[in-house]
């Protein structure tokens, strides 16, 4: 067993005294008693029990870092998946069996009174979630960081099945309050938008800008504390929420028109009403573009009255305190934003105010989806923020006259091309480009990603700024994937490789010389087996199928899109199930297809992928020929919490994103983290995790970024695999009978022409054969169980790599540059 030190706890409480607590809160916050107490209540009362602990905490951390000054990272993001907190808190300040104690004491079960908590959905997919783990791991590390976000009154919808169908319902997380969040009413900001600009002449013949606003907005802060684990600070997330600005609608109110009045409120309201449900794509809507202003106006509005708090007027320190990282293009906004305030309203020079921001932001770049880039028309933009937008054009005037003429002398081409503005096809704001151009770094998300920005999105960029694209894989936090979702295989890692695993990943390497120990394998799997069978009723109480725990369960969550691909797996479970009919004595392991994942809601095809696996998924479950050899599940409502059940008990994990497409992902990290083996096109982070846990222990399969783009560049033809492969045409044309929808042929029939007369653009067909020999080799491992086992030790104890900690840490040596600043 690896030595590691016993570390202090950051609270030293007894389960009696935590008891007492939770009880006191009970009675005096909650105004309940415990004969009468509801698990909702119990769930509150644990809350505000904890937040005692961690209110302590912020105070001290806010008061140390006030008096340290030392550089703060801002996290701006659109979105943060935080999931439940009450779990990731216990375990983060070292109290979960203490409070399961004390709860038992009472009566109660901490796992149900965890279950009463609402996800904090605030985000859709891979991108939000991340920011979730990487505020984490800031507190964790001890760095100085606040992420800035919306305080989104609905967060993704919660998805629901009607007849196969995705039906979409509001999501309401604080109904009723939430117990971890502080109003900050001392912090509220102003934020204008629309009007016009007025060129104002000074006595000295100087000219300054005006922005007259036609509207504005009053954004209310609310501070969510985020512990690290071992409590070592609490750092804050701060969420905007607007509200109409106060000047308004007093006029109209007193002039009679209340019902006018509250109109405008409910418009002022509107921008943080709901979270757009799109991942990966840009919509262009005039709210989509408010609410990304609203947040980095409030933003930037804070950011600088705590720097003239400590520094007054001293902007030559600014960028030495503060570091604003953009997540994705989204907080782009705040750039023009900073310029404005500090040439209009703080009287720095262009020069001055342009070099505080080359060294202040630094932008991560999540996607090369061309339609996730954002563009917003012109037109829009000078409506809404139209002093914006005359600094955004001399931020280009003055990039294209000096940066791109000294680098291409009179090459207009280059210019054109490399505009923040583009002109051809209505003109438009490359944000982008604006991002790139503004920020001293730029990261892509893991290497194959950061390689193909450099080569293919941001090629002249990347000449031209020499060392400022940069990567930064992503990562994962140890502690809610693996600490608080799999207790048991967290325990037996504490007793074989100690407990300082949470905080050290690469620890768990010290599992791998008993990855051939019976005894160890044993253990290992027997831990697996109980995680299914837990999944077992989960997937009894929410759909209604008996699955077997001793089947292969093989999972694919994340968003639907068909860039992931979900429909190639659809294909290779529709043959199997041909063979199944053609030979029900068929020799195979028992298979359970098990998916998550929401679609948005304007996207066509991806919901006839979730309507297409529904009813294959009814016919297959209800086929007693093929005798529970194969089992098709649709997770409804996939979301953090329901991740937290899946991923530990998963055997296969499939990550079949075309190559070149999926930046990262990060569910292929938490699932082999849990054991489960991959499944996996050469694409985002499964290459890095392949080259991990070595080649043997991995299945890949299909078409690399390379090869993609070669057959691209020939002319990919699908039909060519069609009549080329008698099972695969088969399976697709079995997708326009009426064999799953009976009495309404043609029903699936579009995912059939989206793969041959639309062209299959992620070629699922080119990739077919590939993917059905992988999984037959799959169920060849399967049989052999103790090597499977030794596969899946191997997995879980080689992820060190992918702890978010590492991330941070590297974000901060290339990019941040912070200083650790731990409470004493
Ligand atoms: C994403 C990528 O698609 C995903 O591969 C990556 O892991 C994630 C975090 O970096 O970012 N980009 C993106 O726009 N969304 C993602 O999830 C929505």
């Amino acid at each position: 067993m690896a030595a590691t030190k016993k570390q202090t706890k950051p609270f030293d409480l007894s389960a009696d005294n935590l008891q007492q607590r939770i009880v006191h809160h009970l009675r005096s916050t909650l105004g309940t008693h415990e004969n009468k107490a509801n698990d909702k209540a119990w769930w509150n009362a644990t809350c505000s029990a904890i937040n005692e602990l961690v209110f302590e905490k912020l105070t001290d951390t806010q008061a140390s870092h006030s008096k340290q000054d030392t550089r703060a990272v801002n996290y701006l993001s659109l979105e943060f998946l935080m999931g439940r907190l009450l779990s990731n808190n216990l375990h983060n300040l070292e109290l979960f069996g203490e409070a399961e104690q004390a709860l038992k004491a009472l009566g109660k079960d901490i796992y149900q009174v965890c279950e009463e908590e609402p996800d904090m959905a605030l985000g859709n997919g891979g991108l939000g979630r991340l920011a979730a783990c990487y505020i984490d791991s800031l507190a964790t590390l001890g760095y100085p960081a606040i992420g800035y976000g919306i305080h989104y009154e609905h967060g993704l919808f919660r998805q629901e099945f009607k007849d196969g169908h995705q039906i979409e319902r509001p999501d309401s997380w604080r109904e009723y309050g939430n117990p971890w969040e502080i109003c900050r009413p001392e912090s509220v900001q102003e934020v204008p938008l629309y009007g016009y600009v007025e060129s104002v002449f000074e006595d000295d013949g100087s000219m300054r800008k005006v922005w007259h606003a036609g509207r504005k907005l009053k954004g209310v802060p609310w501070d969510i504390p985020i512990v690290g684990y071992g409590a070592k600070l609490v750092n804050v997330l701060r969420l905007w929420e607007s509200k109409p600005g106060e000047a308004f609608d007093w006029d109209v109110f007193n002039a009679g028109g209340y019902v006018d009045a509250q109109s405008e409120k409910a418009q002022a309201e509107t921008v943080s009403k709901v979270l757009y449900p799109n991942d990966s794509t840009e919509q262009g809507k005039e709210l989509r573009l408010i609410q990304q202003y609203f947040f980095c106006a409030c933003s930037v509005k804070d950011i600088l009255r705590r720097f003239k708090r400590a520094n007054g007027n001293n902007w030559d320190v600014f960028a030495d305190k503060v570091a604003i990282q953009l997540n994705d293009t989204h907080p782009a906004i705040s750039v023009p934003e900073l310029m404005r305030i500090l040439i209009d309203e703080e009287g720095l020079t262009w020069a001055k105010a342009w070099d505080v921001c080359r060294h202040t932001f630094a932008y991560t770049n999540h996607t090369l989806l061309p339609e996730a880039l954002e563009n917003w028309s012109v037109s829009l933009f000078e409506r809404v923020l139209p002093r914006h937008l005359e600094i955004i054009y001399e931020i280009n005037r003055r990039f294209l006259e000096t940066e791109v003429e000294a680098k291409w002398p009179g090459d207009d081409e280059m210019k054109r091309k490399l505009s923040i503005i583009k002109e051809d096809g209505g003109r438009m704001v490359r944000m982008a480009y604006l991002s790139v151009v503004s920020s001293y770094k730029v990261n892509g998300v893991a290497a194959i990603h950061t390689r193909l920005v450099k080569k293919d999105l941001f090629p002249e960029f990347n000449e031209l700024y020499l060392e400022k694209i940069v990567n930064v894989t992503n990562g994962v936090t140890p502690r809610r994937w693996l600490k608080a979702a799999n207790p048991e295989l967290s325990a037996l890692y504490d007793k074989t490789v100690g407990t300082g695993w949470p905080t050290q990943l690469n620890l768990l390497k010290d599992a791998l010389p008993k990855a051939k120990d019976k005894k160890f394998q044993k253990e290992f799997m027997a831990i697996k087996h109980d995680n299914k069978l837990r999944l077992v009723k989960e997937i009894k109480a929410l759909t209604g199928v008996d699955v077997s725990a001793d089947a292969i369960f093989d999972i694919q969550i994340k968003r639907l899109h068909e860039y992931k691909r979900q429909q190639l797996n659809l294909l290779h479970i529709l043959t199997l199930y041909r063979r199944l009919l053609a030979n029900p004595e068929l020799d195979m392991v028992p298979r359970v297809f098990i998916f998550g994942a929401k679609a948005a809601p304007g996207y066509h095809m991806a919901k006839q992928i979730i309507y297409a696996i529904n009813k294959v998924a009814d016919k297959v479950n209800n086929d007693p020929r093929i005798q529970d050899k194969l089992k098709v599940v649709f997770m409804p409502n996939y979301r953090v919490s329901l991740a937290e059940k899946l991923i530990p008990a998963a055997d296969v994990s499939e990550q079949i994103s075309t190559a070149g497409l999926e930046a990262s992902g990060t569910g292929n990290m938490k699932l082999a983290l849990n054991g489960a083996l991959t499944i996996g096109t050469l694409d985002g982070a499964n290459i890095e995790i392949a080259e991990e846990v070595g080649d043997d222990n991995i299945f890949i399969f299909g078409l690399n970024v390379d090869q993609v783009e070669s057959i691209k560049r020939q002319g990919y033809n699908p039909y060519d695999y069609y009549y080329g492969n008698a099972e695969l045409k088969a399976v697709l044309d079995w997708l326009d009978s009426d064999f799953f929808t009976p009495g309404h042929p043609g029903e699936l029939s579009d995912i059939k022409r989206s793969l041959l007369e639309w062209g299959d653009q992620y070629l699922c067909l080119a990739d077919y054969q590939g993917y059905c020999d992988a999984h037959a080799r799959i169920d060849v491992a399967y049989r052999d169980t103790a090597k499977w086992a030794e596969m899946a030790i191997i997995n879980s104890a080689c992820m060190g790599k992918f702890n978010s900690d590492r991330s941070i840490q590297d974000y901060v040596d290339t990019i941040w540059h912070l200083k650790a600043c731990p409470l004493g």
